[in-house]
């Protein structure tokens, strides 16, 4: 056993307009193949909130006023560095929804299946996203604070939670 001796700082946002949340789906890096929020890596000198803020535009194009909603962390069998996702949302963007070599943005619908509306957006595609993400995008969607905590393990080449805990703030 090793301790974990460093934290490596994440952000991950999440845009929304009536009854919708935009997603990316990831084209290249970790999580390749996901629906993820928009985010990275917090660079040296920069506030995890300058960090959100940057991404967002580098991968989606937009810019937006944040805050922050939640924040994840969890540690991996594979690495030896702990990670601290600080996850934000954010409405009233400005610019156009671009696809970048990163992200392909899409809008999807959280309104009740049985609401119907004329043109319908697909629900969130929790299957295609990360395992723990069904257990706090709710949180998110209802605007309650939250935290959570997981332990990922490789299974069967996989990257899979095997303990995890989310609770509101
Ligand atoms: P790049 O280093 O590829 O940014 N991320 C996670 N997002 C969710 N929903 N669940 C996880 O559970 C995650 N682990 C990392 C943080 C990586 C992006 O992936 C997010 C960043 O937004 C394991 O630029």
């Amino acid at each position: 056993w090793l301790p974990y001796s460093q934290v490596k700082q994440y952000t991950n946002t999440f845009i929304f307009r009536d009854h919708e949340i935009l997603l990316g789906l990831k084209k290249r890096g970790f999580g390749t193949g996901k629906y993820n929020g928009f985010g990275g890596k917090v660079e040296p000198g920069e506030s995890s909130l300058q960090a959100a803020t940057r991404e967002l535009e580098e991968e989606a194009g937009i810019r937006a006023a944040l805050e922050l909603a939640g924040v994840f962390f969890f540690v991996s069998d594979k690495e030896d560095k702990a990670f601290h996702i600080d996850i934000y949302r954010g409405e009233n963007f400005t610019g156009l929804i671009t696809e970048t070599d990163e992200m392909r943005p899409q809008w999807f619908s959280f309104r009740e299946a049985h609401i119907q509306t004329p043109e319908q957006l697909p629900p969130i595609p929790f299957h295609q996203m990360w395992e723990t993400d069904p257990y706090w995008i709710p949180l998110l969607v209802n605007r309650q604070p939250f935290a959570g905590r997981a332990d990922f393990r490789t299974q069967g080449g996989k990257l899979l939670p095997s303990k995890w805990w989310f609770g509101t703030v």
